[in-house]
């Protein structure tokens, strides 16, 4: 298998500094090395740059420039690096990331399921948000159902929405704000709380999960992972930690679920925030994040195969 890493230093989709710096540390905890060890093909393609885009007048959205920017030249790397037929692991940077990487992969693949593993919805509106932070509205900006609640976005005409709402699940909700409930109920979009983990399971909730957005089997698989989906017992260093989320037991029993369809094709994993937080904090907040991607591409707790040549 071949993987692609791309690292976006991106913080400008939220207020608190420190989260541009989650690709460096991510990558100092030994990234590439873990990925290569499972036998990958690893290809790190760097940090991107980009140029803000000249916006404003957009009410209630901070940074739009910056993130128009911003997502607009990851979209295009993550159509290159796919192209190139790798598998793509973005390692960000706050969740707006997001913006570009699932933009990128629908103008790539088409036909795809995107799961959003968050404590929180990330559906709001510039009229709905009550932080103004773009971190919180991605769903909402991809997401073809919800294209008329948005005024004409200067700096973002290259993203025409393409994505259904109901090929998106999320699992780990348990801070939705009571607009981003209006339009989970209204649009009947398939959410997973916290409550449903603990009444069904992990395994049934991913199951359940997958045969909603994608019961043929057919869609090639978006994980966007917001590390404040974890407990912050297990993940503190993140910028809006809510108590009561997923272990890491839970978080890795899912990515391994999602590496066995074989259609995993890109992974997220955002607002790790190394400046929050002490040394040990920090620590283990990237060793979460390392556990949940080695599984996301293959690793196994049952210990890996001979690899194929070695066997006497
Ligand atoms: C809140 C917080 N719903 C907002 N969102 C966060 O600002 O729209 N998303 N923290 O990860
Ligand atoms: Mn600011
Ligand atoms: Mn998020
Ligand atoms: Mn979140």
């Amino acid at each position: 298998g071949k993987v692609g890493i791309i690292g976006v230093p991106f913080e400008k989709g939220q207020h608190k500094q420190g989260v541009a710096h989650g690709p460096k540390a991510i990558r100092a905890a030994g990234l590439v090395r873990e990925l290569e060890l499972l036998g990958l093909d690893v290809k790190d393609y760097g940090d991107i740059s980009y140029k803000a885009k000249n916006v404003d007048g957009i009410n209630n959205m901070s940074h739009l420039g910056d993130v128009a920017g911003c997502t607009n030249c990851l979209s295009e790397q993550i159509q290159q690096i796919l192209k190139e037929d790798r598998r793509v692991l973005t390692i960000g940077g706050d969740h707006s990331v997001g913006i570009g990487t699932i933009d990128g992969h629908v103008k790539e693949k088409k036909n795809v399921g995107v799961l959003w593993i968050d404590a929180h919805a990330d559906l709001n509106t510039n009229k709905t948000s009550e932080s103004g932070n773009v971190h919180g509205m991605p769903v909402a900006l991809l997401t073809s159902e919800l294209a008329d609640y948005w005024p004409h976005l200067p700096g973002m005409d290259w993203q025409q929405p393409m994505l259904s709402i109901r090929n998106v699940a999320y699992i780990g909700l348990r801070s939705v704000d009571c607009y981003e409930r209006l339009v989970i109920e209204k649009f009947g979009i398939t959410a997973f709380g916290m409550e449903d983990v603990e009444r069904y399971g992990i395994h049934d909730v991913v199951y359940m999960a997958l045969n909603k957005i994608d019961p043929n089997e057919s869609k090639s698989l978006h994980v966007s992972f917001d590390i404040d989906s974890l407990d912050p017992l297990e993940a503190p260093c993140t910028g809006t930690p809510v108590r009561g989320g997923l272990s890491i037991r839970e978080a890795v029993h899912l990515m391994e679920m999602l590496y066995r369809t074989k259609r995993l094709n890109a992974v997220d994993l955002v607002e790790v925030n190394p400046h929050i937080g002490n040394q040990r904090d920090t620590q283990l907040t990237v060793e979460a994040a390392i556990h949940i991607i080695q599984a996301g591409f293959g690793y196994t707790r049952r210990g890996l195969k001979v690899p194929e040549g070695v066997t006497d």
